[in-house]
């Protein structure tokens, strides 16, 4: 059989999005929700089980602070009564959105439960990756939640889940994407506290490096605190306009206390642009668009810093291919690690492992209905 590499080089991508910063991709097709993707990858995938690998502050909607000049026609946000003129306004100059108290502490309750429960194995969530920070990979025993710095891709678990549905938090993603609305990423992420090698940092990058859909406009992240964040414990660090740019070359970060895998970094972007801190409160959500330049500090606190987040794309995006792109040096990277796990033979197409695994949230859904 001709290695899909060379028979299929969107294949790679796909399943570099698969494993955004993840050391193995793992899926199961029990309550499979793709349309179409059926036996071939039940075999590739079916044996698999989930596996261990190793301020200026939040922006005031009620400060007019865009220039409506510098914005109109709107092009990063859709018609919709949700969003204020203002809000619309700043997320359109800056390409995020803050919304203070969206997501209630009964909800995070919930979800910082099941994430105790997951990392203490009692619940198996199939096709979910478990990720441990470089600086206690090595370690020979860490249990439970201290092992673990994130978990990605739990759109088969229903109760972690729950929030990409969450009615407060669609209404609003629905702004960026339009009506019909596909979870394609999730992310529960365990910040820990910094070893001293400032490992827990997460290097400036454009979520887009990751995503072989488009158009980045009807992409956006949901990400809310599920405690008070802030520069001590590692707060979210944004770039504002830069969403208005292009997606930049990421690389590795030099740093030398090791980077975690598949946390690229650009390494050139303009110095001078000023960050801002998104301090914020638990249950706070930030929306952002894939293109604006972000990443987090380190944690400095004594404690786990956690968020919950969500990528949600149009169900009228597209598949791109990403061959001769910036994109294709993750799609080597995540290729070496297919290779490596299921072998040269892998006979699935690109199209098919996003249709795995995201999942509708609401609407019409062409991107993987085709
Ligand atoms: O939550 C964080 O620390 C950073 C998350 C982030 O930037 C990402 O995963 O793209």
């Amino acid at each position: 059989m001709t290695p899909i590499l060379n028979r299929n080089p969107e294949f790679r991508f796909v399943l570099s999005a698969c494993l955004v910063a993840s050391e193995l991709f793992i899926m199961s097709v029990t309550n499979a929700n793709a349309v179409g993707t059926g036996n071939r990858l039940k075999t590739i995938f079916g044996h698999l089980q989930q596996q261990e690998i190793s301020s200026y502050v939040t922006p005031h909607v009620t400060s007019a602070s865009a220039g409506v000049a510098d914005t109109l026609p709107f092009k990063y946000t859709v018609d919709n009564p949700k969003l204020t003129l203002e809000q619309r306004q700043f997320y359109e100059e800056n390409g995020f959105l803050v919304i203070k108290k969206l997501v209630s502490p009964q909800k995070l309750d919930l979800y910082r439960n099941r994430f105790t429960a997951i990392c203490k194995k009692e619940v198996i969530v199939p096709g979910m990756t478990i990720m441990r920070d470089i600086a206690i990979k090595d370690s020979e025993f860490v249990p439970g939640e201290q092992a673990v710095t994130k978990i990605q891709d739990f759109q088969r678990d229903d109760v972690l889940f729950d929030y990409c549905a969450l009615p407060e938090v669609v209404e609003y993603v629905e702004c960026f994407t339009g009506p019909d609305v596909i979870a394609m990423h999730t992310m529960l992420i365990n910040k820990p506290p910094d070893s001293g090698k400032m490992t827990s940092r997460h290097p400036m990058h454009q979520d887009l490096h990751y995503f072989p859909f488009r158009p980045a406009d009807r992409i956006v992240c949901s990400w809310t605190a599920m405690q008070k964040i802030n520069r001590e414990n590692g707060c979210l660090v944004v770039i504002p306009g830069t969403h208005k740019g292009e997606l930049l070359v990421h690389e590795y970060p030099k740093w030398e206390g090791g980077v975690n895998k598949m946390y690229h970094g650009i390494q050139n972007y303009d110095p001078s642009q000023s960050r801002v801190h998104l301090e914020m409160e638990e249950g706070d959500t930030v929306f952002f668009h894939p293109i604006l330049i972000h990443g987090s500090g380190t944690n400095r606190s004594k404690g786990f810093r956690k968020s919950i987040s969500c990528h949600y794309a149009s169900g009228q995006a597209h598949y791109i291919d990403v061959k001769g792109t910036e994109q294709e040096t993750i799609a080597d990277e995540i290729y070496e690690i297919i290779r490596r796990k299921l072998g040269r033979d892998v006979d699935i197409t690109f199209a098919d492992v996003w249709k795995y695994k995201s999942r509708p949230v609401k609407g019409e859904n062409t991107l993987n209905s085709t």
